[in-house]
């Protein structure tokens, strides 16, 4: 359910409650492929656009310029404790001994002494150097319970708030489930009109997992121009808002928190001018049925080895459930 809070500059700024009773902003600035600009785009977020929500990863290679952003946003004036920042644990980290270091190494790059949010990145374990796509060797089998355990012990002693997966599937959730002390808060999935996977925001919605929407403007390069979507033009011009704003609010009106990336500082503020207007029900239902559903992040690049496997194919990757 989401609730409404107010930031230092008095904008409204939904949030959603989690399972463990934190909250998370309901627009985050998403930092993927932002590389050196990254500070700039963090500081007018969180200056500018009264964001409070930062996702980042290791794997970003822009932890240093995220961590900068923010401290010179709260040079400005905010409060640790009023900024909610996500990282990730990257795949060649995905063993028991390693998940303690990388969230150390991670803490040292962004200039933080805790994340409100630690996410499993990917649910396959990569070999240190592995080439795209993989060779022979390069995807390993996954202790997903080890590897768990150490997410909660970063939980207890309070270096993380929360604990999440990205990319799962409902198998691979369902078999978190069944070992797991502290519920995941939260769960991370390409989620857009032209990918709505339903199947597993039905089956966070019914577990209480909180979902976040990846890519919710149809992503970058290679991605998905949604920005020209005929609908999302329709409804946009009809609503006298942009069609990234149609984007995000589409994510929040299915109550997701969304995570959109931006370097230009126009459009940063313009993505979190969302709260005080709804998509009405007939428009909501229309983007709901843009037909061509596919995922954009569906990870052949990376762990597809069609010959060798682990994972032959796409459909190996999630488990067969699109
Ligand atoms: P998005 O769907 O957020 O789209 C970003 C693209 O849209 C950029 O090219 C950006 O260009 C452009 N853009 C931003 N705002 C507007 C606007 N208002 N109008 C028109 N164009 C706009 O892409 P991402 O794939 O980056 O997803 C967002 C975030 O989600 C990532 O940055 C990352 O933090 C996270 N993510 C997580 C994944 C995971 O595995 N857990 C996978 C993928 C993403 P410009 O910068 O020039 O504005
Ligand atoms: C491979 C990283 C995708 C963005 O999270």
């Amino acid at each position: 359910m989401a609730h409404a809070t107010f930031t230092s500059e008095g904008q409204n700024m939904e949030s959603f409650r989690l399972l463990s009773g934190h909250k998370i902003p309901a627009v985050g600035l998403g930092t993927w492929r932002s590389g050196s600009q990254a500070t700039h785009a963090v500081v007018t977020a969180l200056v500018e656009g009264g964001y409070r929500h930062i996702d980042t990863a290791w794997e970003y290679g822009d932890q240093r310029e995220v961590g900068q952003g923010i401290k010179r946003a709260m040079h400005t004036g905010l409060e640790r404790r009023d900024l909610f920042v996500t990282s990730k644990l990257w795949c060649t980290e995905l063993s028991p001994e390693r998940v303690r270091p990388a969230l150390q190494n991670t803490l040292k790059e962004l200039q933080l002494e805790y994340l409100d949010l630690y996410l499993i990145h990917w649910p396959f374990r990569l070999r240190e150097g592995a080439s795209k796509p993989p060779k022979a060797g390069d995807v390993l089998d996954f202790d997903m319970e080890g590897v768990w355990r150490e997410m909660e012990n970063l939980a207890k002693d309070n270096l993380v708030r929360n604990i999440g997966v990205c990319n799962f599937t409902v198998t691979k959730l369902n078999k978190l489930l069944e070992f797991a002390e502290l519920i995941p808060s939260v769960c991370q999935m390409e989620m857009h009109p032209g990918w709505r996977n339903d199947t597993m925001l039905e089956f966070c919605k019914k577990n209480e997992i909180h979902v976040t929407a990846y890519s919710p403007l149809g992503s970058q390069e290679g991605g998905r121009d949604l920005i020209h979507d005929q609908t999302v033009d329709r409804i946009a011009k009809k609503l006298n808002k942009t069609p990234g704003q149609v984007l995000v609010k589409w994510g929040l009106q299915r109550g997701t928190s969304v995570i959109p990336k931006s370097l230009n500082p126009e459009r940063i503020k313009e993505n979190i001018k969302v709260f005080d207007w709804v998509i009405p029900e007939k428009d909501f239902q229309a983007l709901n049925s843009i037909t061509d559903q596919k995922r954009v992040m569906d990870g052949e690049d990376i762990f597809v080895n069609k010959t060798e496997g682990p994972f032959r194919s796409v459909a190996d990757l999630w488990d067969h459930e699109d």
